[in-house]
């Protein structure tokens, strides 16, 4: 049976760089021959995924318990394909996660815990790479205020809630760096856990 695939998540603010970062490690991942795919939360494409998109674009308004659990539901219903992705193999690399539900929800006043419990259950990430990015240089990048979330005072308390979110899985990339300098960062952490899962599987055998 093949080993199973690593479950890589790309966490930060809005405009940090993610989708950018993910399509570029995807690649890279590929080219060295690792079996590897990408995975976008929110999937805008699902039938929850469109009552979120709908929402995002401010094009209708949701009670925030409700959205909160939307997004939670949009994640599970990826849950049983990406197990068994992992399962043949395939690492998979994830554009937002719990993460960001939990934390954008609780920025907008939900209690912490009570956000916490949907996603309880989904699967576990191996690493988390949480892209790092001053506020004001996310306003300079293109697009920025165009959704739901974009704003200044959100943003920075999104900020603080991921921060309570972390643990010893999480690594912090400086996305306050040019695209090729974020990438090297992002791949030679990947390289080293890449390194001790390797490692650690084999003292398992
Ligand atoms: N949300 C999400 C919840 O509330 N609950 C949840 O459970 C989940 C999963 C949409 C919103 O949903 C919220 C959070 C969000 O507010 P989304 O679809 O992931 O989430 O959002 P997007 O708009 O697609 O992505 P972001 O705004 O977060 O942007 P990214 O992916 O961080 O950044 P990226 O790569 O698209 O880059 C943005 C711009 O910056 C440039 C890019 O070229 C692009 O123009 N750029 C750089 N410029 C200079 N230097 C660099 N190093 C750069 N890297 C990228
Ligand atoms: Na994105």
């Amino acid at each position: 049976m093949a080993q199973r695939g690593l479950l890589i998540v790309i966490e930060g603010c809005d405009r940090s760089g993610k989708s950018t970062q993910c399509d570029n490690l995807v690649k890279r991942l590929q080219v060295n021959g690792v079996d590897s795919e990408l995975v976008k939360f929110p999937d805008r494409t699902t039938q929850t995924g469109k009552m979120i998109d709908s929402y995002l674009q401010q094009k209708s308004e949701l009670d925030d318990h409700a959205i909160h659990l939307l997004f939670s539901a949009n994640r599970w219903e990826a849950m049983k394909t990406l197990e068994e992705k992992l399962n043949s193999g395939k690492t998979l690399i994830v554009d937002r996660y719990a993460f960001s539900g939990v934390a954008f929800s609780s920025a907008k006043g939900l209690d912490l815990e009570w956000c916490r419990n949907p996603d309880i259950g989904l699967l576990t990430p191996d690493i988390v790479l949480f892209l790092d990015l001053p506020i004001d240089e996310a306003e300079n990048r293109g697009g920025f205020g165009d959704e739901r979330y974009e704003k200044r005072e959100l943003q920075m308390k999104v900020r603080d809630e991921f921060m309570k979110l972390k643990d010893d899985t999480w690594k912090f990339i400086d996305a306050y760096q040019s695209k090729e300098s974020v990438e090297k960062d992002i791949w030679e952490t990947i390289e080293t856990a890449r390194k001790h899962f390797e490692d650690n599987t084999q003292e398992l055998t």
